[in-house]
């Protein structure tokens, strides 16, 4: 069996240990088709936030009360940086994720792509998935803001980390999307693929940027694999992070079946064949899409591969 998983950061992560236990169960094959619209280039090293915190997570390097990030972590290098009046210094980089970048940022300038720096790193992390970038090229995602400054549009992650989702935001774009080609063995993967799995994710700023990839979102909806989305809000509310001030800039209610029709039916121009919500969801439609429910809170590994399976019991 091959399952392919569109995923952001933390919660993408989180998902992906529950799928990864559920696929050496019954010998599964993962391929894990990461956002990159988080990524930034900061202090002349590139980060990416989302493919980091699937390889710190999945090579158990992360911190845990973070989700992004190294357990363990020292912040040397940021002190030294606020001591010279470096900016960015709302945007932390511990000493040990700047190996990363370090490493990250010498293979793409001697020209590897994304991808290939990517497999790279996972040698060390044997995440135990394989994990490809949404795209090679470059493709962030900006908020469209509007304050005393005037309308201008900054990077998502200055509207995250900075102002915290505390600034009036009309829209997000999809900076160099239309540009973008999938990575190498993005839409093979997706062709060859027994089941799609939307992981909870942030809709907004994790799952949209993937699909926002030319080819991308045609590979899904048009491909032979049954697409099942795993809910991120639980009654009414993102379990943690940003959705539902996302989910607001759309003008779409936070709630499971907010995100499901935002995502909608596959029969009906959509992406989902199957959405699954979790218990006090349960009688949430999405037209054209079966919804079941089941307990969506991933606690540890094995409620989070029990999750896996109900998913796949909705194909
Ligand atoms: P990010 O890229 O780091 O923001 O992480 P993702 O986009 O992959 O995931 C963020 C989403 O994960 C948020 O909207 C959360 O509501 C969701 N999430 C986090 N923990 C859980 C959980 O235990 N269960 C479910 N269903 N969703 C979760
Ligand atoms: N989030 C923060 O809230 N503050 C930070 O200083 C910060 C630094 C950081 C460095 C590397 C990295 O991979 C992630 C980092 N994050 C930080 C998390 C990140 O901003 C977001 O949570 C994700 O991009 C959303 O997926
Ligand atoms: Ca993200």
């Amino acid at each position: 069996m091959r399952i392919v998983v569109l995923t952001g950061g933390i919660g993408g992560a989180r998902f992906l240990l529950g799928v990864r236990a559920y696929a050496r169960e019954v010998g599964a094959e993962v391929t894990a088709v990461v956002n990159v619209g988080d990524d930034l280039l900061l202090h002349g090293l590139q980060v990416c936030p989302d493919l980091d915190s699937v390889l710190y997570t999945l090579g158990g390097g992360a911190d845990p009360e973070r989700g992004w990030g190294r357990v363990g972590e020292t912040w040397t290098v940021r002190s030294e940086l606020a001591a010279y009046g470096a900016e960015p210094s709302w945007f932390g980089l511990g000493d040990k994720d700047l190996a990363t970048h370090l490493v990250r940022t010498t293979m793409l300038n001697a020209g590897y792509p994304l991808s290939q720096v990517t497999e790279a790193l996972a040698a060390r992390w044997q995440p135990g998935v394989r994990l490809l970038p949404a795209t090679d090229d470059r493709l962030e995602t900006h908020a469209v803001v509007e304050d005393e400054q005037g309308r201008r549009a900054i990077h998502f992650q200055e509207w995250w980390v900075r102002h915290r989702a505390d600034v009036p935001t009309r829209q997000f774009v999809f900076v160099g999307a239309d540009a973008a080609k999938p990575a190498p063995g993005v839409v093979e993967a997706i062709a060859a693929a027994d089941v799609v799995l939307i992981a909870p994710s942030n809709p907004v700023v994790s799952i949209a940027p993937i699909l926002a990839v030319p080819g991308l979102r045609d590979a899904v909806v048009g491909g032979p694999a049954p697409v099942v989305g795993v809910s991120p809000i639980i009654g009414g509310a993102p379990v943690r992070g940003m959705a539902d001030r996302c989910l607001a800039v759309l003008g779409v209610e936070c709630s499971a079946a907010g995100v499901g029709g935002l995502y909608g039916g596959r029969s009906t121009g959509g992406l989902l064949d199957g959405w699954l919500v979790a218990p006090e969801d349960a009688g949430a439609v999405v037209p054209d899409v079966t919804v079941a429910s089941a307990p969506l809170r991933m606690t540890d590994e094995a409620a989070t591969a029990a999750m896996v399976r109900a998913a796949l019991e909705l194909m």
